[in-house]
């Protein structure tokens, strides 16, 4: 009886102080929102960072649950920049907000690096590709919306 009043303070004094910037979007214990200007890789990070005070950077993911959620919250865009990348080391990928890569769900075939593709971006069915970060060889423009994640407070 006592542990259930305990768990339900806890509980609910948990949620309670989850609060997102005004615009953001919550889940679990973090915010999220998304920016539809399509834009290079580099000025999707800045624009993360110059969003809010909190500076957010680019989401992460480190879940199918976040996954999942994340690709409902896009689904308006075929492509949307999330914070993964190899740009320091080809092959070696990293979350730009340095969390662990604990989770991954690449497109079949990906990450194939092709024409030197650091920057990865969600699809519309929730997996990931590797894409060029800014326009390099002259095709199609790599500009993208893009998704920003921050934690609650
Ligand atoms: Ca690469
Ligand atoms: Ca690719």
């Amino acid at each position: 009886m006592l542990f259930s009043i305990l768990l339900a303070v806890f509980v609910s004094g948990t949620f309670s102080q989850s609060t997102c910037p005004s615009g953001w979007t919550l889940f679990q214990s973090n915010c999220y929102r998304l920016f539809d200007q399509k834009v290079y890789y580099y000025d999707a990070m800045v624009g993360c960072a110059n969003s809010v005070t909190a500076h957010p950077n680019l989401a992460s993911i480190h879940s199918a649950e976040e996954n999942t959620f994340l690709q409902t919250f896009v689904s308006a865009y075929d492509y949307v920049w999330i914070g993964l990348h190899d740009m320091t080391t080809e092959g070696t990928f990293q979350w730009t907000d340095a969390s662990p890569v604990n989770f991954t769900n690449w497109a079949g075939g990906q990450p194939d690096n092709l024409n030197d593709s650091d920057c990865v971006f969600m699809l519309r069915d929730g997996t990931w590709d590797d894409g060029e970060c800014e326009r390099k060889f002259g095709h199609t423009t790599p500009a993208k919306a893009y998704v920003c994640k921050t934690r609650a407070v």
